[in-house]
Parts: structure tokens; sequence; C-alpha cells
């Protein structure tokens, strides 16, 4: 811990001293002659991934807004670590920045698997408004207590499983296929209860475990699938949409605490204009991934709308289960959020479709005259 915060505190301090060397000087060489603070990110994901191009352009975003006062360094790959640990690490002020899956975050605060209940979100705008709403800001309200500043949440995205075993496209078929989840409790018992035999086991280690066949198959993006080469060690595609994930931008509060608020708003600002970018890629991304993949020899299937129903209701125990950890009060608010979001789209669809009666003006007048006379 102690290595990173004083070493924040090393570059700041040597960027303090390059402007003492400096005075005197024009002041535009002054601010030349300031070594930028640098915030090292790591993410799971590759370079070339929607969140790696995002974490570029986040970095391009912070220099303009900060006067180039922070720089981000992107660590992809898992280099730096997991989602668990590097989330751990930035508590612990060891790493200043990275983008773990929500899910994990459950182990800080369980209100965070709530995002991850298999068929909650019907599509990205849903997923948009409730996590850019209220109910999304409250839960990063609840990070700094946890030693985290949580900026923004970035779109990880619709998952979509993948096996090397056998074309999946009823829920039949998941009968003792091991599945590999993510880090989190809720997922573990879900997939379990369909069936599969779920194997936790970090983003990191997901490649090799499907290599050597220690699990059959797992679940992400497709953007994912493609950038993380899934392709090459699994056969199977199924397009089953069955859980929205997010990566939430995490700093840890250790460092965030040694910036200036106007750099704090800097980040900020910067993390939420790259939220739009990375959004957009990510969905821009995933038609083309899909057609790679087939391209790449991949067998494709989908799970039939019905089955998605019959899902929800063979995982009732396990929702009853984790409503209580979360707090009924959460769950009813995103339900009533959704219930909301969804009879706007309707009311908006309907008014759409709706054919517009023609009311000539010669027929309402004498209506409104004798509205009027009344
Ligand atoms: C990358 C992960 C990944 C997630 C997972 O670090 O673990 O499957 O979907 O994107 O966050």
């Amino acid at each position: 811990m102690k290595f990173i915060v004083t070493s924040t505190r090393r570059r700041l301090g040597q960027a303090a001293l390059c402007l003492l060397a400096g005075a005197g000087s024009l002041p535009t060489a002054l601010a030349q002659s300031a070594q930028p603070t640098v915030l090292r990110m790591g993410i799971g994901l590759s370079a070339d991934s929607a969140k790696g191009k995002a974490v570029e352009e986040f970095g391009r975003l912070l220099s303009q807004y900060s006067d180039g006062a922070l720089k981000v360094e992107l660590h992809a790959s898992g280099k730096l670590g997991n989602d668990v640990t590097m989330t751990e690490a930035a508590r612990e002020g060891k790493l200043e920045m990275t983008a773990p899956d929500s899910s994990t975050l459950a182990s800080l605060d369980k209100r965070f698997s709530a995002i991850n209940y298999p068929f909650t979100f019907n599509n990205e705008a849903e997923a948009d408004a409730i996590l850019d709403g209220p109910w999304g800001q409250r839960l990063l309200d609840a990070l700094p207590q946890h030693g985290l500043i949580g900026l923004a949440y970035w779109e990880n995205g619709f998952r979509n499983m993948t096996n090397s075993r056998r074309p999946v496209s009823t829920t039949g078929d998941f009968e003792g296929m091991r599945m590999r989840v993510m880090q989190n409790p809720m997922l573990v018992d879900s997939f379990d209860k369909l069936g599969f035999t779920a194997v936790p086991l970090p983003f990191t280690k997901v490649y090799d475990a499907l290599k050597t066949q220690e699990v059959d198959g797992q679940e992400n993006p497709l953007t994912t699938i493609l950038s993380s080469r899934f392709y090459e060690v699994q056969k199977y595609l199924t397009l089953s949409r069955h859980v929205y994930s997010a990566h939430i931008v995490l700093v840890s509060a250790k460092v965030w605490n040694t910036l200036p608020p106007k750099q704090q708003e800097a980040m900020r600002r910067a993390a939420i204009e790259a939220k739009d970018y990375e959004r957009k890629l990510n969905r821009e991304g995933e038609a083309e991934a899909l057609g790679a993949l087939k391209a790449k020899g991949m067998v494709v299937a989908t799970i039939p709308r019905a089955d998605a129903e019959r899902i929800r209701n063979r995982l009732r125990g396990v929702f009853d289960k984790y409503n209580g950890e979360i707090g009924t009060s959460t769950m009813i608010e995103l339900y009533v959020e959704l219930g909301r979001l969804r009879t706007q789209a309707f009311d908006a669809a309907v008014a759409a479709t709706a054919t517009p009666v023609a009311v000539s003006a010669a027929a309402a007048k004498p209506a409104a005259a004798r509205t009027a006379s009344k």
C-alpha cells in the first residue's frame, strides 16, 4: 500500500519541484515542465476491446480537462491482476484505477448483484436509464466507504453463452455442463439452479480453463468472446443475452483524496464522456463480432424467448434469497423504475403507430363554437 501512495506523492512532489525549478520563466514553460501525475488503469480485457479503447479516450479527455496534469496509463489483459484483485489493490491505494464487472463488487455491497439478475433488463436503453439514474447513483454513492470512488458505469454488455461440447438451444441442454461464471454468489447459485455446474473463476483464468477443458463453457458479451479469442477454444455459441453487465470505472479513494477538486472534476467529466464513446463502440461492435465469430467457425444457436420466462421462473427461489440480502426496497425501486420505463416506451410506440384522426378546420369550428357558447 505504502509503495504506490508514496510513489503517487513522489510523482506529485516531482511536479511541484519542476514548477519550483522553473520559477522565473514563462508560465507556459512552467506548465510544460511539470510532470503529469500518472494514473495506472488496470483492466481484464485486451487493449483492442471497446473497454481498452475507451480507457485511451478517457486518458485523452483527462489530459485535456486537467491541462496536462493527469495522465492515464492503460494496463490491459489482466497484466495487473483480475477484477477482484485489482479492486482490492485500488482500495488499498496500490493501484490508481480499474473497471471491474459490477457483479464482483457484490462482495463490498450486495446491491451490485441486482444489476446481473438474469433477464432483468430487456435492452440497452433500460440499462442506461437505470444505471445513469438515481438507482445507479445510489450504488456508486456506497463505494467511498469501501475506499473507492465510482465515476461511471461503462458497458460490459448482454452476455451470451459459449461451450465446447454441444449446441445449446433449450434449457434442457444446460444439464451437466461445467460453466465458468463470474465471482458472484448469486450467479453461482443461478447457474447451478439451471442445471449447469457453475465454476466461479477470475476472467484472467478463463481462456486456459476453456483450453484445458477444466470448464466446458463460459458466458460473456460477443465483443469479449471475439477480443479474448474464446472462439479458438469454443465451438458453440448461444445468443442468450441472459444477463446484462456493466463495468464500473473506479478510482482508489486514497489516490482521489490527494487530487485537487478541479482534477477530480476533470476525472468525472472525462469518465462520463468516455462512457458514451465506450457504449457506442461496444454496441456497434456487437453485430460485427457476431459476423466475425461465425466466420471463425462458431456454430450459432438461439434460446427462444419463452425459455427466458421459464428460466426466470426456475430462478424464483434464488431471487428470493438474494432479494433478502440486497434489500427488498432496492429491488422494488428497480422494478418500479423498469415498469415506468416500459410504460413510457409502450406509450411512445402506440403514439408512433396511431393513425392521426383528420379533423378538418371547418368540422372543428362549430364544435369549438358549441363548447365556447356553453
Ligand atoms: C474483465 C471482466 C470481464 C467479465 C468477466 O476483467 O469476468 O467475464 O465479463 O469483462 O470484467
